[in-house]
């Protein structure tokens, strides 16, 4: 977490760089912005400090009002990397000078900005036909488009089964070194075919890079299959993929020596009703739905949402709103443009779909809105919305084909289904929320509190100094209230 007094605040334009004693500044035609990742954090917030007490204007955040771009130790490559890729950030394109290091010390000596000469200049020349340079990256995975295709499937996949190995054993921040390694690698404009492409990108630890080093070189990481391998992971990997059954009960199943779906079968007094469901029905739960299966709900749910509360939305979310052609499930939001209306309509709808014989399971949570913490609650596995949790019973066509020969298959298939109804007031960042990807959620949240200061969650953006909230009506001004480029949800899978 920054000190507070570094924090950017909203409406501090050009996220100018704030401090206690409001500094003098003595050249408003210039703004400087120190790129940070050659020069390291204490390094940058000591140049910051000694800048403001010279009478300078540093900007924290980059935007188009910055007019003097330094950097320490950067080659003209990477600076040239670092150039596009925040041109791109912005919604306009400026042009600021790009500095070496030499113009910023100057200018302190001599007490005032001196004229910036060529020698000052990080040359600004377009790459040849050279070895693959290293890309400039974004920390925070809000700050960057990720497409759902990429360049780098077997690496990130690789880091992805060490951060869910890490998550098996408990271990939070293993998980997320992991997962961030692999989402910076989903966002690069190109294959990694060379370490040397890594110089530079963040969350690129000691063990990420080994491994990648690793699978270039031999094209599998010792690390990784022993891990695939393992009785371990392949059991917490069976039984956390069982609908109720989250990383702490498969560990203590595990624990106490069970290791099949058939060893869980056998002691039903361990189950809870939702996860006997997920047992159940648990070949069907464990193929991925498709998009038209998906289609086919969002008809069914819509025509009985729009029965009961006619001017009732239903919203595709997850990872099918991302452009995903599979998921292990399918999420709706659910609103009304009439803030109040949404309320009750739920119980009624799965009432309906109940009748319809269109439900295998479900189960109910009702919002917990009048619960005075939920819009500021930091944690945010779960939010507070009314929603349910169901296994639908969907129709299947009579014979499906496979190989050009019609296959029979059954008449109706499980399928997981998440229902959420949020009041149109918060909807915006229920939509935003229930998006994902999980690791975009969750670098949104952290760059909202540690850059901004702010409280991001599924109900709203709230402002703990000024202990207000943020009225929007998109995600496009969520976006432009934490200073973000606005990303489609096709480029948030982080
Ligand atoms: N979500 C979140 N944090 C969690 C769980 C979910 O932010 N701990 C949000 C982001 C997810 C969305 O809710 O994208 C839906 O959750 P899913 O688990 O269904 O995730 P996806 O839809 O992205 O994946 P899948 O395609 O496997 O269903
Ligand atoms: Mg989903």
């Amino acid at each position: 977490m920054l000190p507070k007094r570094r924090r950017v605040r909203v409406g501090c334009p050009g996220g100018a760089v704030t401090s206690s004693t409001s500094p003098l500044v003595l050249f408003p035609g210039v703004a400087i912005y120190l790129a940070e990742p050659r020069m390291g954090r204490s390094r940058r917030a000591f140049l910051t400090r000694l800048a403001l007490s010279k009478g300078f204007r540093v900007l924290e955040v980059y935007s188009s009002e910055v007019t003097h771009v330094v950097m320490e130790q950067t080659s003209v490559k990477e600076a040239i990397c670092w150039q596009k890729h925040m041109a791109a950030t912005l919604p306009c394109c400026p042009h600021p000078a790009l500095l070496d290091i030499s113009w910023f010390t100057e200018s302190m000596a001599a007490g005032q900005p001196v004229p910036v000469e060529d020698r000052h200049r990080l040359e600004v020349v377009e790459p040849r036909n050279e070895p693959p340079s290293p890309v400039w990256v974004s920390i925070y995975a809000c700050q960057r488009p990720t497409p759902l295709t990429h360049h780098n499937t077997i690496l990130s996949e690789a880091l992805e089964t060490l951060a869910e190995a890490a998550g098996f054993e408990g271990s939070e921040g293993r998980l997320l070194s992991f997962r961030r390694a692999a989402s910076v690698l989903r966002a690069l404009p190109c294959p990694v075919t060379s370490l040397s492409q890594l110089q530079g990108l963040p969350h690129f630890g000691e063990h990420s890079s080994r491994v990648v080093q690793e699978l270039l070189e031999h094209g599998t990481c010792e690390e990784v299959e022993r891990i695939r391998c393992s009785e371990r992971y392949q059991t917490m990997k069976l039984f956390t993929q069982i609908f109720g059954v989250g990383v702490k009960t498969a560990n203590h199943w595990y624990q106490e020596g069970l290791r099949t779906l058939d060893d869980l079968r056998g002691q039903p007094q361990k189950l809870t009703k939702q996860q006997k469901a997920g047992l159940q029905h648990h070949q069907d739960l464990s193929t991925p739905v498709g998009r038209p299966d998906a289609e086919v709900l969002q008809q069914l749910i819509e025509a009985v949402v729009g029965q009961v509360l006619p001017g009732a939305t239903v919203t595709l979310t997850g990872g099918f709103r991302r452009g995903k052609l599979q998921g292990h499930d399918v999420d709706f939001l659910i609103t009304h443009p009439e803030e109040g209306q949404e309320a009750g309509l739920l119980p009624k709808v799965m009432c309906h779909l109940q009748s319809q014989g269109l439900i295998l399971y479900h189960q109910h949570q009702a919002s917990c809105l009048e619960t005075p913490t939920y819009l500021v609650q930091r944690s945010h596995t779960m939010d507070a919305f009314e929603r349910s949790f169901c296994i639908f019973r969907l129709p299947q066509p009579s014979g499906a084909a496979l190989g050009g020969v019609l296959k029979p298959c059954s008449a109706w298939k499980a399928v997981r289904v998440d229902l959420v109804v949020a009041p149109i007031s918060q909807f915006p960042f229920a939509l935003l929320g229930w998006t994902g990807s999980q690791l975009f959620e969750r670098e949104l949240r952290r760059f909202s509190r540690k850059e901004k200061g702010l409280c991001l969650n599924s109900h709203g953006l709230f402002d703990p100094e000024q202990k207000t909230f943020f009225h929007v009506v998109s995600e496009e001004d969520i976006f432009r209230h934490l200073g973000l480029k606005y990303l489609p949800p096709e480029q948030r899978n982080a």
